[in-house]
């Protein structure tokens, strides 16, 4: 027998989330074959690295490209109440069992990076801020979407509020259970991105973030941090709990 010496070979399981993200951004209604990858991006499957390579360098064009054509003002579709998913699904790194308790009365919303009043937030404190509330669509990238009912602070009034630089790149996130995750400014401004409070009519439930969540609807669910306990902003790009395991920053949906 001989032993095969050649370059690793991939399997389209290494690279499962890249091809997915391909996809469906070429709304493909089949999956891409090993055969249609290898004449999309030119390189021999047998050469892991190359494959790599041209990926990653398709994703980075992918977010400059979304980043360019995401327009600030056109707003996610929105729902009737009646159309409301129960119950909405709760999803995490872990099981619902696992989320954390945060105890409300002692609980301070940290800032930092380039905002000039970081003084810590109770959660009274942002109640007493103007409220909005949304029914909108939330999709994850595992394959299920729902429409659910959020309510809270539009986060641009926080982010004017508190001073933030409205004119730098990101905003991140560091979350109670150990999630980050961060977001480009414009989505930020954007008038439908909220610092909700609220499920429905009443304070989050530990499952789906309590005190906090942000909730964007132009962006899939894992850009949808819970449990926030600091924000920041800056213009080093912060990536985030998927983003860095190779899910596109951007993620518009
Ligand atoms: N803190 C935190 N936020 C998170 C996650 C998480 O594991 N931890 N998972 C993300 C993902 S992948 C999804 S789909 C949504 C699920 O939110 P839900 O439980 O309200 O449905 O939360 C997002 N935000
Ligand atoms: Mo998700």
């Amino acid at each position: 027998m001989t032993q095969d010496t050649g370059p690793k070979r991939i399997s389209l399981s290494d690279i499962a989330p890249e091809i997915k993200r391909i996809e469906r951004r070429m709304f493909l209604r089949q999956g891409l074959s090993l055969g249609a990858l290898t004449m999309l991006t030119g390189c021999n499957l047998a050469d892991g690295d190359a494959v790599d390579r041209v990926l990653l360098a398709m994703s980075k064009w992918n977010d400059k490209i979304q980043a360019a054509i995401f327009s600030p003002n056109r707003l996610a579709p929105t729902y009737s109440e009646s159309e409301i998913t129960k119950p909405f699904p709760f999803n995490a790194f872990y099981s619902e069992a696992e989320a954390p308790i945060v105890d409300g009365a002692s609980f301070r919303l940290q800032l930092s990076g380039l905002i000039s009043d970081k003084r810590p937030w109770t959660i009274e404190q942002l109640r007493a801020l103007p409220q909005a509330t949304q029914v909108t669509r939330h999709i994850c990238v595992e394959g299920w979407s729902a429409i659910g009912k959020w309510g809270g602070v539009p986060f641009r009034t926080f982010l004017e509020r508190v001073g933030a630089d409205t004119t730098a790149k990101y905003v991140g996130f560091k979350c109670a259970d150990k999630y980050y995750s961060s977001i480009d400014m414009p989505t930020a401004l954007h008038p439908q991105t909220l610092l909700a409070l609220d499920y429905g009519d009443a304070a989050l439930p530990a499952k789906y973030g309590y005190p906090m969540k942000l909730r964007v609807p132009t962006k899939l669910g894992f850009k949808n941090p819970k449990h926030i306990a600091e924000i920041f902003v800056t213009n080093d790009y912060p990536g985030g709990y998927w983003e860095d395991q190779g899910y596109n920053w951007f993620s518009g949906s």
